[in-house]
């Protein structure tokens, strides 16, 4: 996209909130609509633009709300369409705005339209799911009788036996995430018209869940066996063969020719950077930007719960791949966390007491200084850590604990993420179903205290108090003891903190247009310690540094004295660096700032 067609989503930063564990105002535990209100001022203080609520629709929380069940109301457990409508107002009163989680791919198995799609083979929403019967030759519901090959995302097969009718549906995720049949037109229009009933609401948009997914090859062809008992289904789902032409339908019904300033961002696991430039050349009407997961999945081995050493050089030609890519054409979302995502500073920086918050800081200067535009997830902004979860009674998430469940009785964990380097499998620890080594406890565990989406969604950390201000009763589950240190109520004031570095970095990107618009170089891409990148617009030039690691490091680029010499325009350290040279102290990041001949 070219200077002269910025939009304003260019300059946001977006703030996702997950409601179960932001804040809890009727003191059940659970966090609410209402809770979310009054936490207002301090997102305000914070200065982000826009919000995006995880799904706070009427779910029985199978999934933790990503398995919906009416998508056109709250539930009970967050508040109502009463309380909706003033969060709403609220967030418009200060200037914000409001995105609401879409989950379309699939809906709850206590859905209404699935409860009529499973009530006979005749009824007319039968073809709103994909309901196949077992394959030819096999006795329905007979093990191994499943139409395809395919794992679910959350262990086992990705197909739900149904007893009453003799047939089986499709599941990508949890038995009870039935998925869509969007090659039904009747389907479509019925997301449509729910999309249509928000936006009139007043919200501001949509962030799609999976919506890479929904173009399925309707043939369900049996996907190749990598590993374990299930085969890869994604070449036929992923990016499948209708998905453009569904986006662009959805944008004609539903977006094309509303005044007003909406956003729209499709997360996509497996997604390419070809690909995702057609997403969002914004000439092709799709969506403004998409949740890719290449950097997010660099740290994986064979899979999720199998973890690989992270290299600093994977992740520079990684995100610089994806600056390239989308430089002339489309856009990019910047993320480190969301509640899917183990917590940054624990991941790829470092938790210590002695370095939490240099790391911390300087994560969030690189990402933000990125071209594209950048999502906090709650509690990022207060560099909170990954939790000491000690047993398996201290998890909720269905991925973890279906993991767990299969690991331990020596089966595979299903379908592996999309992108996750299938090729590299061996022999898993923890998977013993061909006789090999007998599962041990503590290395699941281990592998889940590293990678649970549990750790983004301990309750946000308000005060040093009980339960971290976050509720006055028990929360669902437990709050990290850290928050004693860890807390707003300690950081909004402390100039030093990372949530002032937070509003410091949100705040250039409001007051720069560089910081939005600039172009991007990536620097030193072979360097294991130093991110280094420069943005520039006109005669502007911007020079991003970050010390990923602990040992003082000298920056080796041929006109750092230049750069020494420059203007600091932000940094983690308080104290001047007297040396006069180039160099990072430990997990120090800079941001400099020069005037270069334009042309
Ligand atoms: O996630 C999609 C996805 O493929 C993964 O991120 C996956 O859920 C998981 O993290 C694999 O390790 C989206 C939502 O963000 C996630 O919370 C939902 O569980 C999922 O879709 C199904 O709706």
């Amino acid at each position: 996209m070219t200077s002269s067609q910025a939009t304003w989503w260019q300059s946001a930063v977006v703030y996702q909130i997950y409601p179960r564990s932001f804040c809890d105002a009727d003191g059940n535990g659970i966090g609410d609509l209402p809770g979310i209100v009054s936490k207002l001022d301090y997102l305000q203080r914070l200065g982000v633009d826009v919000l995006w609520l995880s799904p706070m629709f009427p779910s029985p929380q199978d999934d933790a709300g990503y398995d919906i069940s009416d998508y056109t109301d709250v539930d009970p457990v967050f508040g109502s369409l009463a309380d909706f409508d003033r969060l709403l107002a609220e967030v418009h009163r200060r200037g914000m705005k409001l995105v609401l989680d879409l989950v379309v791919n699939h809906t709850s198995d206590e859905h209404p339209w699935f409860q009529q799609s499973r009530s006979s083979k005749d009824d007319p929403k039968r073809d709103w799911y994909f309901w196949r019967g077992p394959r030819p030759g096999m006795a329905a519901g007979a093990p191994g009788a499943e139409p395809t090959n395919w794992g679910s995302a959350f262990s086992g097969s990705a197909w739900e036996f149904d007893e009453a009718s003799g047939e089986y549906f499709l599941h990508l995720f949890s038995r009870k995430q039935p998925d869509l049949n969007w090659e039904n037109p009747r389907v479509r229009s019925a997301v449509y018209d729910m999309m249509r009933w928000w936006l009139d609401r007043g919200v501001d948009g949509f962030r799609m869940d999976v919506i890479n997914m929904i173009s399925k090859d309707p043939r369900l062809p049996d996907g190749a066996i990598l590993s374990g008992s299930y085969g890869d289904g994604s070449p036929y789902y992923v990016c499948g063969p209708r998905i453009h032409e569904f986006l662009q339908e959805m944008y004609a019904e539903v977006f094309a020719g509303r005044n007003g300033q909406l956003l729209t961002v499709g997360e996509m696991p497996g997604v390419t950077v070809e690909q995702a430039r057609l997403f969002t050349d914004p000439e092709r009407h799709e969506v403004d930007m998409v949740f890719q997961f290449e950097h997010v999945q660099l740290d994986h081995g064979v899979d999720k719960f199998h973890p690989k050493a992270f290299r600093l050089t994977d992740l520079k030609a990684s995100l610089g791949r994806w600056q390239a890519g989308l430089a002339e054409v489309g856009w990019n979302s910047l993320y480190w966390n969301n509640h899917d995502q183990p917590r940054v500073v624990s991941r790829f920086g470092d938790d210590s007491d002695r370095y939490r918050v240099r790391s911390a800081t300087m994560l969030a200067t690189v990402l933000h200084l990125h071209r594209g535009t950048p999502y906090v997830y709650q509690g990022e902004e207060l560099g909170m850590t990954n939790a000491p979860f000690a047993s398996i009674s201290d998890f909720r998430d269905i991925e973890s604990l279906n993991y767990y469940a299969a690991a331990m009785a020596g089966e595979g964990s299903g379908r592996p993420v999309p992108g996750d380097p299938l090729e590299d499998r061996t022999a898993l620890p923890g998977q013993s179903g061909d006789g090999g080594p007998r599962p041990d406890e503590g290395e699941v565990l281990a592998a889940l205290r590293r990678t649970s989406r549990d750790n983004a969604r301990t309750p946000m950390q308000w005060t040093a108090g009980p339960q971290a201000g976050f509720s006055t009763a028990e929360p669902w589950i437990a709050v990290n003891p850290n928050h004693r240190d860890i807390n707003a109520e300690a950081e909004i004031d402390d100039p030093d903190s990372v949530f002032s570095h937070y509003r410091k970095l949100i705040a250039l990107r409001h007051a720069h247009p560089i910081v939005a618009r600039g172009d991007f170089t990536m620097l030193l891409p072979a360097d294991e310690q130093v991110y280094a990148f420069t943005r520039q617009l006109d005669a502007e030039q911007w020079l991003v540094l970050g010390n990923f690691g602990a040992s003082e490091v000298p920056v080796p680029l041929a006109d750092a004295s230049d750069w020494a010499a420059a203007e600091l325009v932000l940094g983690n350290y308080s104290e001047p660096d007297a040396s006069g040279a180039l160099s990072l102290r430990p997990w120090e990041c800079r941001i400099y700032r020069r005037t270069v001949g334009s042309g």
